[in-house]
């Protein structure tokens, strides 16, 4: 049986309307939202990543792939926000985050609420981006697994009323096994595989590079890190996993991280662009047919 997803919020009850302010989305009455399911209670899939044009392209490319009638350039839905973009192909919302998890935060939390007063049924959520690979070729897609924050634990810590609160992230086995089922093709020309993601706050002296501001460290002890990170069965590097993994285990809804590496850290530091547009397009093939996959169902 299909589900609206359960918010874990008891003051919400209490809340005769709600605006979700970075969304620039009103919701006038909690108890009788039928705007907004008219507008997004279709919602089966919630892709997020990290830029404004990156989502863009992916709802021009879904649209496509899903033959979405409206073949119109995808309009911004929170453009008066100002803070993130949200375009919408039938039944597939895509939305920028921003860098890291403090920015992902925001938005998560507003469009899981979002979802819930629209009563999606069973939505899931992905994230398509970029990272640093340990010890994988450059191009491969990793589809994460377990996320270790920057401390190497596999959980996610934050501080909540002065405490240190720590919670869970792991990917829902499910939607890891789909993704790699059916997200991929021998014929593509690059790999695909799960593996385990660390995800930190910051990506020079977090993700243990020697070319940020500051660095204290020496290029032996980066190796080792590196190597340390390698035998945990960490394939990738990026600055959300943990966060994302947590909050949507917390809610109980289904998410998948699917990043591509740029670069393998165990030659280097600095990302070279010359191939990123090119290697930033091989999640999109991955998430489109799990997609199409997943609206089969
Ligand atoms: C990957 O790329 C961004 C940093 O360049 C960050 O959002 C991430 O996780
Ligand atoms: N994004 C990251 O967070 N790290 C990298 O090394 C590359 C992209």
């Amino acid at each position: 049986m299909s589900q609206n997803i359960q918010l874990k919020n008891p003051h919400l009850e209490g809340m005769p309307s709600d605006y979700l302010y970075h969304l620039a989305i009103n919701v006038p009455d909690t108890k009788n939202t039928s705007d907004i399911q008219k507008q997004f209670g279709d919602v089966r899939v919630i892709c997020t990543g990290g830029t404004a044009i990156r989502m863009l392209e992916l709802a021009k490319y879904l649209g496509k792939l899903l033959g979405v009638q409206d073949t119109s350039e995808p309009v911004d839905m929170c453009a008066k926000g100002h803070r993130y973009a949200l375009y919408k192909v039938g039944p597939v919302i895509c939305v920028s985050h921003g860098v890291g998890s403090s920015t992902f935060s925001v938005v998560l939390h507003e469009l899981l609420k979002l979802v819930h007063y629209a009563r999606c049924q069973d939505p899931i959520f992905l994230r398509i981006g970029t990272c640093g690979g340990i010890g994988v070729t450059p191009g491969t897609v990793v589809v994460t697994k377990d996320a270790f924050n920057g401390l190497l634990r596999n959980e996610h810590e934050i501080a909540i009323l002065g405490e240190r609160v720590v919670r869970p992230a792991q990917f829902p086995e499910s939607v890891i096994k789909d993704i790699l089922a059916y997200g991929g093709r021998p014929d593509d020309g690059f790999q695909i595989i799960s593996g385990n993601t660390m995800g930190t706050d910051c990506f020079y002296e977090g993700q243990g590079r020697t070319d940020g501001a500051i660095c204290e460290y020496t290029a032996e002890d980066k190796m080792k890190f590196l190597h340390k990170c390698h035998d945990l069965g960490i394939r990738n590097i990026e600055m959300e996993a943990s966060f994302f993994a947590s909050v949507t285990q917390k809610i109980g809804v289904k998410a998948g991280d699917i990043c591509v590496t740029l670069l393998n850290r165990l030659d280097g530091d600095q990302v070279n662009a010359e191939k990123k547009e090119e290697f930033e397009h091989r999640p999109f093939l991955v998430v489109g047919r799990y997609i199409q996959h997943l609206l089969k169902k």
